[in-house]
């Protein structure tokens, strides 16, 4: 049987850390793999997690399976977060997921379980794991325009123009905020002139949120949600805790399904227990009961906030720095757009040669379609990597 099988193509970004940390050189910068790193290149563990793992280990009294959605108490804890009071709760089904790419993943199988015909659109470009778990799943993609590779911003007559020719039933996928890979996202007018064509043609959105906090605040990142959750009749959103809460490797998500009718939460509570039972039975526990523990301490939960807006305004602090040394190299605003862009990534808009470039005579590791992981700098660094980019010739 094994004979069978046939070399899968490789993750380009986890290729590139292996590259770097391969190379050695002592300067080199890792500007890849989407983790946050701070001004010593560390990805801490942020305080209210050793708190709240503290408290769980001295309280917890049992290891036994929860329930195949999880602990209905973290489902509560993440939907207050991410949608407030958007809609009801008793239109929310939820359930907990391995990372992020658990509930990206559950989502995808519920669409096609609900529509087998269903196409996904997805913006063009988006985080390569969308395109490879639907390719995986056989699921019918489309491409809507998204990054304007003139401006680096969003290209929103483009991306409209395009969703104006799904069909009803379509599922439209969205970054909730932060969008991976580019960095350009839309603003609030904007996702509601998303909304209204979502309405007018009856697609379905799909909405993956994984850094909230990480933009414009806690509130403000998740305002495209939640005016999509309050304005459709249903949605799917795929949240992950991995950034915001540092638990990378707990592996810690939640799928949502919001239904505006409040009778269908019971049958799309039940579907989401079901999937995760086809595919992992319960789901992991420790990292949720982590994020539960700091969202329902009134104490936890501001020092957790505090940090996390740290950790916010230190990338935006080394984005005006990069743009600032960027104006003062090359006399232009050319790379403005590096202290518009919001989240961990920039894409800088340039071309494979002049990313391996950077790579081969710098040692700077940025991913292959110019993407940058702003968190991999430093207030050193910047002005190393904007010398980089000015000698290549960007
Ligand atoms: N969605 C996007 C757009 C991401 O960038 C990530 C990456 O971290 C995820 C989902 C899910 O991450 P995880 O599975 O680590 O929670
Ligand atoms: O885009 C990133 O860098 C993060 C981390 O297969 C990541 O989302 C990268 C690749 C991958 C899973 C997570």
């Amino acid at each position: 049987m094994f004979e069978t099988l046939k070399e899968q193509p490789a993750d380009k970004i986890l290729a590139l850390m292996q590259m770097f940390a391969d190379d050695p050189r002592a300067q080199k910068i890792d500007l890849g793999v989407g983790v946050y790193k701070n001004a010593e290149g560390v990805t801490p563990v942020m305080r209210a997690v050793k708190a709240a793992e503290k408290r769980i280990w001295e309280q917890q009294t049992s290891k036994s399976y929860t329930g195949l959605a999880g602990d209905p108490a973290y489902a509560d804890a993440m939907i207050e977060l991410i949608l407030s009071d958007a809609v009801a709760r008793d239109t929310v089904a939820a359930a907990a997921t391995p990372g992020g790419t658990g509930a990206v993943r559950q989502a995808f199988e519920l669409i096609q379980m609900a529509n087998p015909k269903a196409c996904v659109w997805v913006s063009d470009p988006t985080w390569p794991n969308h395109t490879s778990i639907l390719t995986y799943l056989g699921i019918e993609t489309k491409s809507y325009r998204y990054f304007d590779s003139e401006t680096r911003g969003v290209d929103f007559d483009g991306m409209i123009a395009d969703l104006k020719t799904a069909k009803a039933g379509d599922v439209v996928l969205l970054h909730g905020c932060c969008h991976n890979p580019t960095g350009a996202n839309l603003n609030l007018v904007e996702w509601q002139a998303v909304v209204e064509v979502l309405n007018e043609r009856g697609l379905i959105p799909m909405i993956d949120i994984a850094y909230q906090g990480f933009g414009d605040g806690l509130d403000a990142d998740a305002a495209g949600t939640r005016l999509v959750a309050s304005s459709v009749s249903e949605c799917l959103i795929a949240a992950s805790c991995s950034k915001n809460f540092g638990v990378y490797r707990e592996r810690t998500g939640l799928l949502m399904a919001v239904s505006a009718d409040a009778g269908k939460t019971k049958l799309n509570q039940s579907t989401l227990a079901y999937l995760n039972r086809q595919n992992y039975s319960f789901p992991p526990d420790h990292g949720a009961r982590v994020v539960t523990t700091i969202l329902t301490d009134p104490e936890l939960r501001a020092d957790w906030a505090a940090e996390l807006e740290e950790v916010r305004l230190s990338m935006l602090g080394l984005r005006q720095q990069l743009a600032d040394e960027l104006q003062r190299l090359t006399g232009s605003d050319r790379f403005g757009f590096i202290a518009q862009h919001r989240g961990m990534f920039s894409r800088l808009g340039t071309t494979p040669e002049l990313v391996a470039k950077l790579r081969e005579e710098h040692g700077i590791y940025i991913v292959g379609d110019s993407r940058m992981n702003i968190a991999g700098l430093n207030t050193t660094t910047v002005p190393l990597l904007a010398k980089a980019i000015v000698d290549v010739g960007v």
